[in-house]
């Protein structure tokens, strides 16, 4: 198939999800092309299969927000017309889908079909959809959208109750790539040492340090953690809210044992190293980053929000919490910790997970079979 891809193409697990998936299905012989803002973060440029299409907005003083939505529906338009797409696939519904509509409405008028699905990956549902302002149009992108899937079954039901959605939103859950995610003994052997000494344990906490992701409650349990065993915590990203995580870690004294690393690309490299991650989220649709850690065979301290209990069983793969439960979560990571035949159970538990339910050789299938009933019908 020929398949148009839109994201966010900068840091975040949507712009993630549907990156890696344009890799895989490139990788399956399909031809992917991404028209964005920008080249997705996760792209090397070099992949087979992968195309590449900017969208450059041009301004006009007239202008006091540039028309984005429109210069990427015409842009969309234009290379689905020039290399015959089959389809277009946009995540994130806000302006997306929209300007998806757009795209395929325009070559309707000369007689080319152009069906597209949007994916739902759960910000574009609870923070951004919920704005009144922005509700009704979110609703009209999904409802004229030719298929919509969801990344959770909580995300599904969340949209369908909030927006009023009657139309059918197909499950497909967030994947990973279990070759490239996973625990490699050489790299951990090599790396281990630059993060933690051999008596150290060591946390990671990976995201885009907004609000939702509660960072101050990892400070706040790492803080308890490291008052009792030697511990070291990796932080991968950067936001918002990073200056407020390093002010803490200043007033409870354990910023020389915390890494600020900011965004990293290759976070398959740094999560094996770590033997917990901690995801305190106020929500979450889905946990990508959870899923990956777990496929390097790290199980998550999360909390029980959204879709992270369609991906970690408590007390088999990791542990979940009400959000800000920092004593129980802290008590939890040193009981953990000083049992090692049960972190190595949660460990195993973790990956197999991971390999199991969620490898992209098992989900990217049913994307391609969800395609092929949109084109179908459409
Ligand atoms: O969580 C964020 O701030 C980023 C956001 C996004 O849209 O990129 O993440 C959402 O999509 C991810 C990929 O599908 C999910 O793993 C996250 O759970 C989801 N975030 C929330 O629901 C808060």
């Amino acid at each position: 198939m020929k398949i148009g891809i839109t994201c966010y193409p900068t840091y975040g697990g949507s712009g993630v999800v549907a990156t890696e998936l344009g890799i895989e299905l490139a990788a399956r012989g399909h031809q992917i092309h991404f028209i964005t803002s920008s080249q997705p973060f996760r792209l090397t440029g070099r992949e087979a299969n992968i195309h590449f299409h900017e969208v450059s907005v041009s301004t006009y003083p007239l202008f006091e927000y540039p028309p984005y939505d429109l210069a990427l529906a015409t842009r969309m338009a234009e290379v689905a017309d020039f290399y015959s797409l089959d389809l277009l696939h946009v995540h994130y519904a806000i302006p997306h889908s929209v300007s998806a509509l757009l795209a395929s409405q325009m070559l309707a008028t000369r007689g080319r079909r152009l069906p597209f699905i949007t994916t739902l990956h759960g910000t574009d549902i609870t923070l951004v959809g919920l704005d009144p302002s922005y509700l009704p149009i979110t609703r009209f992108g999904i409802e004229q959208s030719n298929g919509v899937t969801a990344i959770s079954s909580h995300l599904r039901d969340r949209t369908r109750e909030a927006f009023d959605i009657k139309s059918e939103i197909e499950v497909i859950r967030n994947f990973v790539n279990c070759d490239v995610y996973v625990h490699k003994p050489d790299l951990v052997a090599a790396m281990r040492p630059n993060f933690a000494s051999a008596n150290e344990h060591l946390f990671v906490h990976l995201s885009n340090f907004r609000p939702v992701k509660r960072v101050q409650d990892v400070i706040e349990v790492f803080a308890r953690v490291s008052r009792v065993l030697p511990a070291r915590l990796m932080l991968i990203g950067d936001g918002p809210d990073r200056s407020l995580a390093e002010q803490l870690a200043l007033r409870h004294n354990v910023q020389d044992r915390i890494h600020f690393l900011g965004k990293q690309d290759n976070v398959n490299e740094l999560l094996p190293l770590a033997d917990l991650m901690i995801m305190p989220s106020q929500m979450e649709s889905f946990g990508l980053a959870a899923l990956e850690a777990m496929a390097c065979g790290v199980p998550a301290i999360a909390t029980r929000v959204g879709g992270v209990p369609e991906l970690v069983d408590d007390q088999i793969n990791g542990l979940l919490f009400e959000v800000g439960g920092i004593e129980s979560m802290a008590a939890a990571a040193i009981s953990l910790l000083r049992d090692p035949s049960r972190l190595k159970a949660l460990s195993v538990a973790a990956r197999q997970t991971a390999r199991d339910r969620f490898c992209a050789s098992r989900i990217i299938p049913l994307y391609e079979q969800y395609y092929e009933r949109v084109i179908a019908r459409t």
